[in-house]
């Protein structure tokens, strides 16, 4: 059966097996449950497929570990993936159904903080496609990315319990659970020249793997996300029959709480002994599953590097280097330098940020009494790293910076830097800026092992599934396999000078501001205007990416405005969307004054001409409503605090022009667009890094524009009724993010962006050619970078 008919029969049974109803009468939840188990069903088997002709050939296999995989919803793309979202949609229209009501049941698998998060679920769809044989590892957590609740601009954090209607993704595979043991004592002793391990008096827990399959376009191959769930090992029986029946149960739900929650931090660790328990669990039981599956396969370890890559995203999973080192040495018995020859050539590694603060360090008490096997041979590793670079002439104080354990802590970057053959940066500028900041001392060391593989970002998600206007437009204008051979998109630019062209792409991006304001209104409940320039900024709140200076910027507007109703100014709509880390108090005060503004303009005279719009619960969901919307892409972080961006990406490809600094991936952008395409602004690194040298005082740039000392003084006068003067305090004070420097340049682009956006062909050119210079940044070009130069597949 084939078309729409394998859709209906499909769903009917499925229905019929799992709530004795028909179609017609099903629920909007039931048909979702349908849906997902059908497509799982054939997912699964196009999984086992793909595998078996891998295996056969004796690919290379990447095993991605990640402590987040930000997964979004699946239904609709994998629908879209696969070539059956027509089909589909024509069989729900016929039991009386809304499809969009089917896609709108499916909670987004919020298995994320930010952009790391995404990044990861883009590369299985990329890897997928690209046809490479890939598997995630990751924690199931029972709830991810808490919801964000706004009140009256606060935010409080609701928990996102996503597994009632998130689970219908997963196939559980119970045979390939694993013990991870926490705690207990070592025992070194020598038995017939064998150096033995005993680990005694451990607390055991159980890793229950949780599989869901990604399909890549065409639907060819499968990538496998494997999710760890936590479990008591059983009822510890020995303290039950003592009597212990409360101590039993503590055991039980201490072991269950390591899989229970996402940590909601971004940048920052926070250094409790449960995310170090998560970790280790997360990389004791992928590594178990890995080391089972090539013996299964080859039947020995030796040609382990050969025939897979490991890669750890960012630093959480780190601790996977000494796990495996764990097995080699203790259980095959091989020697310490062919154990870490096997890591060498299998691990590597990718930064994804260069705040000094959120770079990991683990306090070397807690890591050994929790782990202390794996930190024994992390201070094995420090000990030969010191050996190593005293040998490459390096002085004291130099080797202490570059050590992995120093002041009773544990780095564990620079374990990776050394443990691994390869160490990457996110664009290009931030290969720079690693080389020239936090990872100085060791590119010195090993320059060879230094490199860099810009972000990207799957266009089949965030272009085709997300903005089917736009998708046809594309399709119209280069080539109706773009999807597959995505070069193709730069034959767009020939249109680049065809009126008419140029009218329909104005109307397409129309089209999408309209169906965004139908569902979202502003800050009091008003209804946005489609015909004003849709500004947005929408990322993880943090004072790096300068979300204040944003603020000030529309303060400067308010002012202007009420000093002169005829001020020069043309309705715009700002649209923010972003969640603050539940502990991080100022970024949760940017919000309030966010969301403060927005209720002054809309209780002010000028309500119809500037209208502000803060998106409550920011998700992969909300922003695939919103990117297609988008006229202008705030990435205004401070140049050298942002490590690429993949919102930036996701921006561009939907017609937005950029209006940013030279940081992160901006930079690329920027080349490939050209400057009459590109809104720039600000100071960039070098000029960022002399000025710091220099002593910054954010007072001189804020007595010299008057502009700015208003928005200033505004903000300590109340906005909204609120006092903000801490806030404004921060920025006089320290301003850590230079807001003051750099805030003349960014009134000046505003003012340059808002002359472009009046002439409408001029802006939708702009638009054009972001559009069609956007594959380089689509995540298949990435992971075959990654497959060519880091993991030699
Ligand atoms: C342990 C606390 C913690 C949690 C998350 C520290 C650091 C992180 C992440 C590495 C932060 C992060 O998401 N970085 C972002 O990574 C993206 C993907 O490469 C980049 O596009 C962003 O620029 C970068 O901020």
């Amino acid at each position: 059966m084939q078309g729409a008919e394998f859709w209906k029969s499909k769903i009917t049974e499925s229905l019929k097996n799992a709530y004795i109803e028909k179609p017609e009468d099903a629920d909007y939840s039931h048909l979702y449950d349908a849906a997902a188990e059908t497509l799982r069903g054939i997912l699964a088997e196009k999984y086992s497929t793909s595998a078996a002709r891998h295996s056969s050939r004796g690919e290379k296999r990447v095993y991605y570990m990640s402590m987040e995989f930000l997964m979004g919803r699946s239904l609709r793309n994998n629908l879209h993936n696969l070539g059956y979202t027509k089909d589909f949609e024509k069989a729900i229209k016929s039991f009386g159904a809304d499809p969009e009501l089917v896609y709108a049941q499916e909670p987004d698998a919020g298995l994320g903080n930010g952009d790391l998060g995404r990044l990861a679920a883009c590369f299985l769809d990329g890897l997928a496609t690209i046809g490479k044989p890939a598997m995630g590892y990751s924690i199931c957590y029972e709830y991810g990315i808490f919801r964000q609740k706004l009140t009256e601009g606060w935010q409080t954090e609701k928990p996102d319990d996503w597994l009632p209607g998130g689970k219908a993704w997963l196939a559980e595979k119970r045979e390939h659970a694993v013990e991870v043991r926490f705690g207990g004592e070592i025992e070194e002793s020598w038995y017939d020249g064998f150096h033995q391990i005993l680990h005694k008096n451990y607390d055991s827990v159980l890793a229950v793997p949780y599989d869901m399959y990604v399909p890549g376009f065409e639907g060819n191959d499968v990538s496998r996300l494997r999710l760890w769930q936590a479990e008591s090992s059983g009822i510890d029986m020995e303290l039950f029959n003592r009597g212990l029946y409360a101590e039993a149960m503590r055991k039980n739900s201490e072991a269950k709480a390591i899989s229970s929650i996402l940590y909601p931090n971004d940048n920052h660790p926070d250094g409790k002994t449960l995310r170090l328990k998560q970790q280790y669990f997360l990389v004791c039981s992928s590594i178990a599953d890995i080391v089972r599956r090539h013996l299964a396969a080859y039947g020995t370890l030796e040609n382990l590097a050969e025939k897979a890559a490991i890669h750890i995203n960012d630093t959480h999973p780190t601790m996977a280097i000494p796990e495996l080192m764990r097995i080699l040495l203790d259980e095959c018995g091989y020697s310490w330098e062919k154990s870490a020859d096997i890591c060498f050539n299998l691990f590597s590694y990718t930064n994804h940020t260069v705040l000094p603060e959120a770079l990991e360090r683990w306090d070397c008490g807690m890591f050994r009494w929790l782990l202390p096997r794996v930190y024994g041979i992390i201070c094995e590793f420090d000990r030969r790293l010191r050996i190593t670079l005293r040998e490459k002439g390096f002085s004291d104080a130099e080797i202490s910076r570059m050590a992995i354990v120093e002041n009773g802590e544990i780095r564990m970057a620079n374990l990776c830097v050394f443990a691994t053959h390869s160490t990457n940066g996110v664009s290009e500028h931030h290969l720079t800026v690693m080389e020239n900041s936090v990872f100085a001392d060791l590119y010195r060391a090993f320059p060879e092992r230094f490199s860099s593989v810009t972000n990207g970002i799957a266009a089949r998600r965030w272009l085709c599934a997300a903005n089917p206007e736009l998708t046809k437009f594309v399709k119209k204008y280069s080539a109706k396999d773009f999807e597959k051979n995505y070069e193709k998109m730069y034959l767009l630019e020939k249109h680049a000078n065809d009126s008419a062209v140029l009218e329909e792409l104005g109307k397409v991006k129309l089209k999408r501001k309209e169906i965004f304001a139908k569902a979202n209104r502003d800050v009091m409940g008003n209804k946005l205007d489609p015909s004003s320039l849709f500004d947005v900024q929408a990322k993880r709140l943090h004072e790096y990416k300068r979300q204040h200076m944003n603020a000030l910027r529309i303060i400067s507007l308010l002012n202007e405005i009420e000093a002169n109703p005829n001020a020069d100014i043309d309705p715009k709509t700002f649209i923010f969307g972003a969640k603050a880390a539940p502990g991080y108090y100022v970024a949760k005060r940017i919000i309030r004054l966010i969301w403060c503004i927005g209720k002054e303009l809309s209780e002010s005279a000028l309500k119809d001409r500037l209208k502000l719009c803060f998106l409550e619960n920011y998700s992969v969901t909300t922003s695939e409503m919103l990117m297609p919307a988008a006229d202008i892409s705030e990435q205004i972080s401070l140049a050298g605090t942002e490590a690429s961006g993949t919102g930036n990406m996701k921006l561009m490809l939907s017609g937005a022009v950029t209006l940013g600094t030279l940081d992160g991936a901006n930079v690329e952008i920027l080349r490939e667009v050209g400057e009459e395409n590109f809104l720039r602004f600000g100071m960039n690194s070098d000029e960022v890094d002399a000025l710091r040298l220099r002593g910054y005082d954010p007072m001189e740039y804020i007595e010299k524009n008057d502009e700015l000392k208003a928005a200033l003084d505004r903000m300590r006068h109340g906005i909204a009724g609120e006092d903000f003067s801490d806030l404004a305090d921060l920025i006089e004070g320290k301003d850590f993010y230079m807001a003051a420097a750099d805030f003349e340049s960014y009134m000046d682009i505003q003012r340059k962006a808002q002359e472009l956006f009046r002439d409408k062909e001029t802006w939708n050119r702009m638009a054009l050619m972001n559009i069609a210079k956007s594959p380089v940044f689509f995540v298949d070009r990435t992971v075959q970078e990654y497959c060519d130069r880091i993991w030699n597949m």
